[in-house]
């Protein structure tokens, strides 16, 4: 596109000029440009497609992104410019989707992306929910949700005028199919993200908070991602988002495939399905369904559907492996049971043991036993979860078909997490290596001949230092809160979950905050930042965040200690806030409990943009300290396999490490001080105290010790400034291996073959 041109264009759909046009005008001008381009633009074709199922998008704002991804964002930018409008001030005015809860949704999105770079015929399927998961409030330092709406008069939806019938136990509900438009970077041919909804969705049921009647299906059915699980009705109408997400999946697919005249008898060489975690499971049954009611015999239609179908687990807890009973999906999807049974009947007379199973002694239905048998693939999602499923949590399925198992670990899309959320960094990597890692992220590999360039390093933490005035200027502006540019920025963002362990970040909090009050003070200031939403039932969690809270209004009441230590904890933190936070940050924490973070992403994101980790050995961690090398990366803690071992022989007990370490005792017993009582809830720090005395499920005190003595070490290194470029640059130098183009192609390579 021309730029002359553009501008006119712009001009047109504002029906006014440029300069006249406030933000919000300017956001919906642009809106209209983004869908009018994409629709002038081909859709891949191929013979084969990828069809992603997720229960989770969570694609962020999409504006700037998808204008990069066109080519028209500088362009654009400058046309904004030249009118004394900034383009940052128009992406303030878009909503952001919160269709996700964390790694897996925003790694959909990624994918999504990925996947329309690479040129494949492919793609997502999902559900719009109308509030997203939640938005995060606090209030009296305590989380609440709210219900988050981003669906305005315009927006990046588009009806498909595509309808169809869902057949539950008691009714049918007719869908509507959404689209929303996926460009890739540099390419001409356009994806699509299929959201599904029900016309007959009631908004106004939401009464205080985010609770609503759950038993309302037809009105309630996507309001909210995964609404409160913790009664029966929740579970119900989790299971009725679920079936109503793949029989409309299934049905499309179908429609493509019979629209496009091939035989379905050889579906798998035309359609591949990924099922991302066990939420969409029943796609597996629904499709046989429908592939039998069309004459195709249940022998038969079950070969086809198993070699269509790829299961990707993304998690070892077992709380997230999901087991539905019985009698809950005779009631939400009766058509679907008898298939399952069969399914089960046939594993049960090939295998006796009752770990592979899909339907076990308490009648409940294993989502992932069911993928597995009848998926042609099960990937894990980083090197070492791989091997913990094949060696510990799905041994018995390796056993019986290790040609199944494969890994991939996770990636990002550099689009998003270097080249708009760091474009000074961006342009300068591109300065000196050239543009070609933008679309071959592997040549950021080139920069490590600067290693030893005293420019390229001071320019590094010019940089850092630029990032760190903008997201100054961005907490004070958004969240009224002042942080000292000078100081080090820690931050661990990501869901809020024991085993990531944000409570063993807040015991050193404890611990600085004493180590200062005795007149040990670090030499740089601390900036410790977290961000992270608690599940609305998840009590303990939402203690954590009570207790963070407390501290960070005790500490910024306390001038003995906030010049030196200053506590952030970010409101509702989420895909807009985390490109803001991630280019600033100098020390990344990934202090998950060895064995238990599948991959984890977020860490990658951290590093591309030039902040050094501090982890454990656990998820991708693992492949970053490979990468990187020991002198570029501060691990700590127990092994996977010791951790393993110690779930095996219980023998982790939290109080004898309370009894026995004064210091351990110390610091836990300052949440039930008086200090702390005065500022927070009694029975919210005590339950937190008591928790971690007697019961620490995650092992926070297993590894505390090792931990502050890494961060102490970590902190004393920041103080060498060019050694830490060099530690930036080298971190930087090698993420390119974490880029989802390289998972996207290796996904296409062992599994899609596209
Ligand atoms: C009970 C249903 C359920 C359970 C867990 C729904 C959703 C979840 C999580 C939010 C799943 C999740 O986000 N897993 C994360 O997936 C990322 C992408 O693979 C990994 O990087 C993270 O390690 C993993 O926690």
């Amino acid at each position: 596109m021309e730029k002359k041109n553009l501008e006119q264009r712009i001009e047109k759909l504002l029906g006014t000029r440029v300069s006249d046009a406030d933000e919000q005008q300017l956001y919906y001008a642009l809106l209209a440009l983004v869908k009018e381009e994409c629709d002038a633009r081909p859709a891949n074709e191929g013979s084969k497609k990828i069809y992603y199922i997720s229960a989770e998008f969570l694609i962020g704002k999409l504006l700037s992104n998808n204008m990069i991804n066109l080519g028209i964002y500088d362009e654009v930018k400058e046309i904004l410019a030249k009118n004394g409008k900034s383009l940052e001030a128009v992406e303030e005015a878009e909503p952001e989707p919160s269709l996700g809860n964390g790694g897996l949704g925003r790694l959909a999105a990624c994918f999504l992306d990925s996947i329309a770079t690479l040129g494949l015929n492919g793609a997502g399927i999902g559900l719009n929910y109308h509030f997203g998961l939640f938005r995060q409030v606090f209030e009296e330092n305590k989380q609440k949700e709210v219900k988050d709406p981003w669906i305005t008069k315009e927006s990046w939806l588009k009806d498909t005028g595509i309808r169809f019938d869902v057949i539950f136990g008691h009714f049918t509900l007719q869908s509507v199919l959404y689209d929303i438009d996926v460009p890739g970077y540099g390419q001409t041919a356009v994806n699509k993200l299929h959201l599904f909804d029900v016309n007959t969705i009631d908004e106004t049921m939401v009464e205080e908070g985010i609770s609503f009647d759950k038993g309302d299906i037809a009105r309630n059915l996507t309001l909210f991602l995964y609404p409160d699980d913790s009664d029966r009705a929740g579970h119900l109408l989790r299971v009725y988002q679920q079936y109503f997400m793949v029989s409309n999946a299934a049905q499309l697919i179908l429609k493509e495939m019979e629209d496009k005249g091939y035989d379905l008898h050889r579906l798998y060489e035309h359609a591949v399905v990924q099922i991302n975690d066990t939420h969409p499971s029943m796609v597996i049954p629904e499709l046989i369904r429908l592939l039998t009611a069309r004459g195709i015999s249940m022998d038969e239609s079950i070969e086809i559907v198993s070699r269509t179908c790829a299961y990707t687990n993304h998690t070892i807890l077992a709380e997230a492996l999901e087991k539905w009973p019985v009698e809950y999906l005779e009631e939400v999807a009766p058509s679907i049971m008898p298939i399952i049974r069969e399914l089960d009947k046939r594993a049960k007379a090939k295998y006796e043991d009752p770990a592979v199973a899909v339907i076990d002694k308490e009648n409940r239905v294993h989502m992932a036993n069911m993928d597995i048998h009848y998926g042609f693939s099960v990937n894990g999602v980083a090197a070492l979860h791989t091997e913990i499923l094949k060696d510990s949590e799905l041994k018995p399925f390796y056993d019986l078909y290790p040609e199944k198992f494969n890994n991939k670990t996770n990636g990002i899309t550099f689009r998003r997490w270097l080249m708009h959320c760091n474009g000074e960094l961006s342009d300068y990597i591109t300065e000196l290596i050239g543009e070609g890692w933008k679309k071959d992220a592997a040549e950021l590999e080139k920069l490590m001949d600067y290693r030893g360039d005293e420019a390229v390093l001071e320019r590094m933490l010019k940089i850092k230092e630029d990032n760190k005035l903008c997201l100054k200027a961005y907490l004070k502006e958004k969240e009224g809160i002042e942080v000292d540019e000078h100081s080090i920025f820690d931050i661990q963002v990501k869901r809020l979950h024991e085993y990531k362990r944000q409570q063993m970040n807040t015991l050193y909090i404890i611990h600085k905050y004493m180590e200062i009050k005795a007149g040990r003070l670090p030499k740089t200031p601390i900036t410790m930042i977290f961000g992270a939403k608690a599940a609305p039932a998840y009590v303990i969690a939402k203690d954590i965040i009570h207790l963070i809270l407390c501290l960070q209004e005790l500490i910024d009441h306390d001038p003995e200690v906030s010049p030196y230590l200053k506590i952030v904890m970010v409101e509702n933190y989420n895909v807009t806030k985390a490109g803001k936070l991630i280019p600033a940050c100098d020390v990344s924490e990934q202090i998950s409990l060895a064995s238990k973070e599948a991959s984890g992403t977020g860490n990658m994101k951290f590093m591309l943009n030039g902040a050094v980790t501090l982890g454990t050995m656990d998820g991708a961690n693992v492949e970053i300290s490979d990468l990187v090398g020991a002198e570029n990366i501060y691990i700590f803690g127990k092994s996977s396999a010791e951790v393993i071992d110690l779930y095996a022989t219980s023998g982790y007990k939290a109080g004898e490490y309370y009894e026995n370490d004064a210091h351990i005792r110390e610091i836990l017993d300052f949440i039930v001080s008086e200090k702390l009582l005065s500022i927070g809830d009694e029975e919210s720090l005590k339950r937190l105290h008591e928790n971690l005395v007697n019961k620490d499920w995650f092992m926070t005190l297993l590894d505390i010790n090792d931990y502050i003595e890494k961060k102490e070490e970590i902190f004393a290194a920041y103080e060498n400034r060019k050694e830490w470029a060099g530690k930036m640059l080298v971190n930087t130098a090698k993420a390119g291996f974490f880029s989802s183009d390289r998972t996207i192609a290796e996904y296409n390579r062992d599994i899609w073959k596209l």
